[in-house]
């Protein structure tokens, strides 16, 4: 039987449906390069902003026995960085760029100059930076949420996605849902960004695990598959004419097939490809085709969006 994971969406093809999550593997020419030469089927860089950043105090991330936590605090290149590497890049693997204003002035000086340069590259606008210190997340206010999706509509007339927070209330999926809708140039949203504000701690040392905020700081991993897996249903089920990306828990094939099952487009990779290196995809592409073979599926579509209920 042959089977054929490639995946078709916004005039892209992936080969795989499997990619980095923003944020790991990525801040870098070399580690972007390293995520283009595998597997993958898509490469993302780390959300940028207007000027370079080195981010929080370390130690800033842990792995733990269910995955991770992070306080990174965007510590990147500066957007021109990012730009010079998407107008060298000359793949055929859709490359995506994280973008995350430390203001919105800052996300539209981004996005303009990105048009500018009429690259091939989609931007993922990150509405879910947990670990500002005494900045909130942009997606848990819905108001600010559709001024700057007003404001990006309006500055940038191309398709662009946005990498959601984890919500946890059908009162917020259908409040959120109902300010997307509104915006038909946003054609992709990725769910989930880390569980932000979650605290870890180490019992023999009696100490929080990570520096920044007193021990604070996004989960990732194990700890997010269930709530990941709702955000992706939900938004599949309330965007119907958009694309959701699938990120959060994907450590095997199982997970990457219950995000495609719970409708997700593509599946990002964060804890486990920072843990285990880029071989990660080559496995768990491998994984994905296993269980697809096993259940008699030839292609992602024969599967996707198809979760029974109860
Ligand atoms: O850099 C980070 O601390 C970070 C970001 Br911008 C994000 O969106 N999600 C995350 O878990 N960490």
């Amino acid at each position: 039987m042959s089977l054929n994971l490639s995946v078709s969406w916004l005039g892209m093809k992936m080969s795989s449906p499997l990619f980095n999550a923003s944020g790991v593997y990525c801040r870098t020419r070399e580690e972007l390069e390293q995520v283009r030469r595998s597997a993958a089927g898509a490469v993302v860089t780390k959300s940028c902003t207007l000027e370079p950043r080195a981010g929080n105090p370390e130690p800033r991330y842990r792995r733990t026995a269910l995955g991770s936590i992070n306080s990174m605090g965007l510590p990147n290149e500066g957007y021109r960085y990012y730009l010079d590497y998407a107008q060298a890049y000359d793949d055929a693997k859709p490359l995506f760029l994280s973008v995350s204003g430390m203001t919105l002035d800052d996300t539209l000086t981004i996005l303009t100059e990105l048009a500018a340069l009429k690259l091939p590259c989609l931007p993922e606008v990150n509405l879910s930076c947990p670990n500002l210190p005494g900045k909130p997340q942009l997606g848990y206010d819905f108001a600010a949420s559709a001024e700057a999706l007003e404001a990006i509509s309006r500055r940038y007339a191309r398709p662009f996605g946005v990498k959601l927070p984890p919500y946890f209330d059908p009162a917020h999926f259908a409040a959120m849902a109902a300010v997307l809708n509104a915006f038909p140039l946003l054609r992709f949203v990725t769910c989930i960004n880390s569980v932000g504000n979650g605290l870890v701690i180490d019992l023999d040392s009696e100490s929080a695990v990570i520096k920044p905020k007193g021990g604070l700081g996004g989960l990732g991993g194990d700890y997010v598959l269930p709530t990941a897996l709702a955000n992706v249903r939900e938004f599949a089920v309330l965007l119907a004419d958009k694309h959701v990306i699938g990120c959060g828990g994907v450590k095997s094939g199982a997970e990457a097939f219950m995000h495609i099952l719970a409708g997700a487009t593509a599946v990002q990779v964060g804890t486990c490809l920072h843990e285990e290196g880029v071989s990660a995809f080559d496995r768990i592409e491998a994984e994905l085709a296993a269980i697809m073979q096993a259940k008699g599926y030839q292609r992602l579509e024969d599967f996707r969006g198809r979760l029974k209920t109860l």
